[in-house]
């Protein structure tokens, strides 16, 4: 069992909060215009955006389509790649929900202290996003028999995936780099809600320093005031 770093003697505020000038003039936007996030009502791909949104003290218009109907009728054909999440940004709409993150990201200097760090950093979402790939794929599938099959490789590829998120975080002193909270830790917070909303447990349960972590930035005051008053939804 691995050693658990406790978290509880740090505090984080949201970004901005800091009282650092260089910080406050930081922003996404060009004009007074709010971004606009486009997603369906579910945490999804869209978590991790609004998780980084809500952080870093960025006013959004938070747009959830009320159905699939909607979406293919009102918002479908608009999209760069018909698919969501969209984040529109003075009028554009940008795609690709881990490339929007990365982007909110190096603006409010969330990324590494080098370049190469920061390619660590996008690399281990990659990794994030290659285990979810097991999970997403599970529940997408309908054939009763093939999805029987894919829960068994999902469950049996996910403790691979864990066990070395659980290292790293062990390695780096309860955060995924350096001791401290970056991009990738508030990333992961966001995409394993889905992923534990579809396995109907918590993703993090057997990894107490992934669990913790969660915890902690699900409890940074801008982070936890959304979640306190987002709808609450099946995924
Ligand atoms: N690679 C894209 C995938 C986006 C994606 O798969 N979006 C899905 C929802 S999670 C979607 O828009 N589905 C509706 C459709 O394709 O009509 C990303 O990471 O943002």
């Amino acid at each position: 069992m691995n050693e658990i770093v406790d978290l509880s003697s740090k505090t984080c505020r949201s970004k901005n909060e800091t009282g650092n000038k260089n910080e406050m003039q930081l922003q996404l936007s060009n004009s007074n215009q709010k971004p606009k996030l486009y997603y369906f009502n579910v945490t999804g791909l869209a978590e991790p955006i609004r998780y980084l949104l809500h952080y870093c003290n960025i006013e959004f218009e938070d747009i959830r389509f009320a159905d699939f109907d909607e979406w293919i009728n009102n918002y479908k054909n608009d999209m760069p790649m018909e698919q969501v999440p969209v984040l529109e940004i003075d009028g554009v709409k940008y795609h690709q929900h881990k490339s929007i993150c990365e982007y909110i990201a190096k603006i409010y200097r969330l990324c590494g202290s080098t370049e190469k760090e920061s390619l660590e950093m996008s690399a281990l979402v990659d990794d994030f996003n290659d285990m979810r790939a097991y999970v997403a794929n599970y529940y997408k599938e309908d054939d009763a028999i093939f999805k029987s099959k894919l829960k068994e490789r999902m469950e049996d590829k996910l403790p691979f995936f864990m066990n070395k998120f659980e290292s790293r975080i062990v390695e780096n002193r309860g955060f995924f780099f350096n001791g401290k909270i970056s991009w990738v830790d508030i990333y992961y917070s966001g995409v394993c809600e889905v992923i534990s909303n579809i396995l109907q447990r918590d993703l993090n349960e057997a990894h107490p320093n992934l669990k913790s972590l969660v915890d902690y930035v699900r409890k940074i005051d801008r982070i936890k005031k959304y979640i306190d008053l987002r709808p609450q939804t099946p995924l």
